[in-house]
């Protein structure tokens, strides 16, 4: 399904309204809904209903500080949620089902955590079931350690890549149903048929990885990555991000000592080479859909389009290689 279409399924108006007093009386015929930090509650309410093709209006107000909302799957920016103000949101969808809704400031240690559903009712006339996503239906376990055997010397470069593959036929790399199921490493080893060097091949596998994506998808997925990821896994991708110390095990994941905690605490370090270059985009993508693996680290499927989940994943192996721009 292309990006437009997503976005044509819903509907947006926004207004932000002065101060809560007066205005009130205006809209009273429906309440507020009040936003606070996840440890204060997060949305309430959290769970809305709604009809197909009818416009839903939502006022928007915060209790504590500056939040904001979007709804997932919808490629859509967040709108702000004031304290002592009032965002008046229409929404309308065109087609039925349960929708997710975020904060989209980082209000806290917590603000993942700030989500809510919209169950929106109606015949489903075009139901198409949404396909199994990449890593089920190749059985992929995305929980199986998958580090890379041998690692680059040096950082590969796409540029010295380039100049590699002159007169060498490697187009059948260069398409994404090849990409999405190979790791960088794979792939390095697939091109142990070709007259290179070891560095020479790492540089070739980051041609190969920057001729699979665009710089306008890399663009996003940087700017994706800074508003969601970044407080985590940091803005440099070293896994040291502002929220990074504080992560907690989620609930179920048990006790096991202060070592095995601090090993499911820890974001994931994206500039590791043995971590990223042994990890297929199929892999990468199950994990961010996924989320969970009793770490701190939140399930994103509800959020993102499947294209912003590729541009995600295409800026995560750019701490890997230098691409030319
Ligand atoms: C609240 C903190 C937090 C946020 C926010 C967060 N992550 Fe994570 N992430 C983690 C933790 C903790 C792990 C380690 C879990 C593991 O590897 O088992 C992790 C692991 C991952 C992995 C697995 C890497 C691997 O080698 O297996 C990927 C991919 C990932 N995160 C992507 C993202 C993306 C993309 C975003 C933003 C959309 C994001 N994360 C936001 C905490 C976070
Ligand atoms: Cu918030």
């Amino acid at each position: 399904m292309k990006r437009s279409e997503l976005v044509s399924r819903i509907l947006i108006t926004v207004a932000v309204i002065g101060a809560v007093g007066a205005p009130l009386f205006f809209w009273s015929q429906s309440s507020l809904m009040h936003a606070r930090v996840a440890e204060s509650g997060g949305w309430n309410p959290n769970i809305i209903r709604a009809d197909v093709g009818a416009p839903l209006h939502l006022r928007l107000t915060s209790d504590d500080v500056v939040h904001g909302f979007a709804v997932g799957q919808m490629n859509m920016d967040g709108v702000d949620v004031l304290p002592g103000k009032v965002t008046d949101l229409t929404l309308t969808f065109d087609k039925p089902g349960t929708y997710t809704f975020y904060c989209t400031r980082w209000c806290g240690l917590n603000h993942w955590r700030m989500r809510g559903t919209i169950e929106v009712g109606g015949s489903n006339t075009d139901a198409e079931p949404a396909p199994a996503p990449l890593y089920v239906s190749l059985g992929l376990d995305i929980d199986a350690p998958h580090e890379a055997p041998a690692i680059p010397s040096q950082m590969p470069s796409a540029f010295r890549g380039e100049s590699l593959i002159r007169g060498l036929a490697i187009s059948q790399f260069i398409n994404s149903d090849f990409y999405r199921v190979h790791s960088p490493y794979e792939t390095f080893e697939n091109l142990d048929q070709y007259p290179l060097g070891e560095s020479q091949r790492w540089d070739v596998v980051a041609y190969i990885w920057q001729s699979n994506t665009t710089l306008e998808s890399l663009a996003n997925g940087k700017k994706l990555y800074a508003q969601n990821c970044a407080a985590c896994h940091g803005e440099n991708g070293a896994g040291n991000g502002v929220f990074a110390d504080d992560l907690l095990p989620s609930p179920n994941s048990g006790g096991g000592g202060d070592e095995v905690r601090s090993m499911i605490q820890t974001p994931a370090n994206f500039t590791d080479p043995k971590r990223i270059l042994g990890a297929s985009p199929a892999l990468l993508q199950g994990k961010i859909l996924r989320g969970g693996m009793g770490t701190g680290m939140p399930m994103w499927g509800s959020i993102f389009t499947e294209g912003q989940i590729w541009d995600l994943i295409a800026f995560i192996y750019s701490f890997q290689f230098e691409y030319q721009n």
